[in-house]
């Protein structure tokens, strides 16, 4: 058994196992459903729960995490859209910063607002490389960053943004198309970003079917990330995993 959430991800990259994560979005689900919600992803074969969104009232994650912790025994990782997110109340926290994006305030701004909170935590802090590509549709995390993702096309400089992060010291690095993609990140862009990485790949976005999620792994993502799919369909996972 690994001692924490990075070193499980990392000894399941070196086996070759395959990871699974859902995400869950407190302004979206309500908490008087999470007992329900969560007893859809119990029994399946879901590793961890990663809790934010781009655009989550204040104060309310936390709430939702405590709910989360009384109903289930899966990880829970802060996904933060900002610093309000963090909460103790989970495990973990990706410690975002935005790579494919300019804007100072998601590549060291935020990050520097939330030291208050995070100098006296005892939540287990992932330093995770995010990178936008394009997901076919203009998605919050593009509206809010305001930020240009990359183009899907351009895998040169996914690569090497993802190779700069790596360098960087980041742990991990999260490939995403965005929320609600209609295109996810390709077969192509995973394979060469995985083939010039040696951290663990994060890959998400618009990711619907059982198809999809073998593809992502096949060509190199170590853990997958599902979050509309699930909320639209709670019975998604048996027919998915
Ligand atoms: C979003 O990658 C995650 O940050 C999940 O995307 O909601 O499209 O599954 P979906």
């Amino acid at each position: 058994m690994s001692n924490t959430i990075l070193e499980h991800i990392k000894a399941s990259k070196e086996k070759g196992e395959k990871l699974l994560a859902v995400l869950l979005d407190p302004d979206k689900l309500l908490i008087a459903e999470v007992e329900k919600t969560i007893a859809k992803i119990n029994p399946s074969n879901v590793n961890f729960i990663f809790v934010g969104g781009s655009t989550v009232s204040k104060g309310i994650t936390s709430t939702f995490v405590k709910k989360l912790k009384a109903f289930t025994q899966i990880p829970i990782v802060i996904f933060p859209g900002d610093f309000e997110q963090i909460t103790d109340n989970a495990d973990a926290l990706l410690f975002l910063s935005l790579l494919s994006g300019r804007n100072p305030e998601y590549l060291i701004g935020q990050q520097i607002k939330s030291i208050y909170k995070l100098k006296k935590t005892s939540l287990e802090i992932i330093p995770t490389g995010y990178i936008l590509v394009d997901g076919g549709v203009e998605t919050s995390v593009q509206k809010v960053s305001k930020t240009i993702p990359i183009s899907q096309s351009n895998i040169e400089d996914i690569t090497i943004t993802a190779m700069a992060g790596e360098l960087m010291g980041k742990q991990l690095i999260y490939l995403e198309a965005g929320s609600g993609a209609t295109k996810v990140v390709s077969q192509e862009v995973i394979k060469v970003v995985s083939e010039n990485l040696s951290i663990p790949l994060l890959v998400g976005g618009g990711i619907r079917t059982k198809k999809q999620l073998e593809s992502a792994y096949q060509n190199g993502a170590d853990l997958v990330i599902i979050g509309t799919a699930f909320e639209e369909n709670n019975s998604i996972l048996t027919s998915i995993i």
